[in-house]
């Protein structure tokens, strides 16, 4: 096995409780200002989660709850400006301070840096979502040792089609087996497995009770695994 040489982090419920904190709470709100009486409860949005991307999980619950409300002529249009609010409320809640880093994160954070390995964010979010989060939680030297960014708009396919996972290899000019992913989801695993990558998985919340034996290493909180642990892995 080669050395690591990087880390590639996904955001939302790995960096942070994003979707408990913030996504699903934007929906929410979303949803209440464009007038509809939907609202996605804790179980539902779980279930909803299985569908990576705003607009792409708007979708399938419209298909799957009120199909009807997909005959009008303008439905993908209302869909896409949904995604716009929804990003805007979040944003709103990531500056207001509802959203935090998991523990562990920045300490990780830094240890790779101190280590001369490369960071690199890899997600299905949007870009501005990022760019909210890590204004927030972390200071311009942290943000700014992130060497790649690969983000919803990159990809033609969203986890858990790996093809986030190879353009961060492409950017990054590693292989698979010099780099380890840190995700929290079942979606994330299957991302970067597709793409010959280890993981370490940290399941957030709406994830606690999924099986990950198929995870190169499980831990509960990053707090919970030493940085060299994770350097040696197999
Ligand atoms: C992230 C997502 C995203 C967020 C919201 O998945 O699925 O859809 O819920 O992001 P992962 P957008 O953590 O596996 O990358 O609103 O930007 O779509
Ligand atoms: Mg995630």
């Amino acid at each position: 096995m080669s050395q690591l040489k990087a880390l590639l982090f996904d955001v939302d419920g790995t960096l942070a409780e994003t979707e408990h904190d913030g996504h699903r709470v934007a929906f929410n709100r979303t949803f209440a200002e464009h007038g509809l009486s939907w609202h996605w409860n804790e179980s539902r949005y779980r279930e909803l989660l299985e569908t990576s991307g705003s607009s792409e999980r708007i979708a399938a619950y419209v298909r799957s709850d009120h199909p009807h409300w997909l005959n009008q002529t303008d439905a993908t249009a209302r869909i896409k400006q949904m995604h716009l609010d929804k990003n805007r409320h979040y944003a709103g809640l990531v500056v207001a301070g509802n959203i935090h880093l998991r523990p562990g994160v920045m300490a990780l954070l830094r240890q790779a840096i101190a280590q001369n390995l490369r960071v690199a964010i890899v997600t299905t979010t949007h870009r501005s979502n990022v760019d909210a989060l890590l204004a927030v939680t972390l200071d311009a030297e942290l943000r700014n040792a992130f060497q790649v960014f690969v983000t919803g708009e990159d990809v033609a396919r969203k986890k858990p089609d790996p093809e986030c996972y190879q353009l961060a290899l492409h950017a990054l000019k590693l292989a698979p087996d010099e780099t380890l992913a840190i995700e929290d989801s079942p979606n994330g695993l299957n991302a970067a497995h597709g793409a010959g990558i280890r993981s370490v998985i940290v399941p957030s919340v709406y994830f606690r009770d999924c099986d990950f034996t198929a995870a190169d290493i499980v831990v509960r909180e990053f707090t919970d695994v030493s940085f060299s642990a994770l350097c040696q892995l197999p």
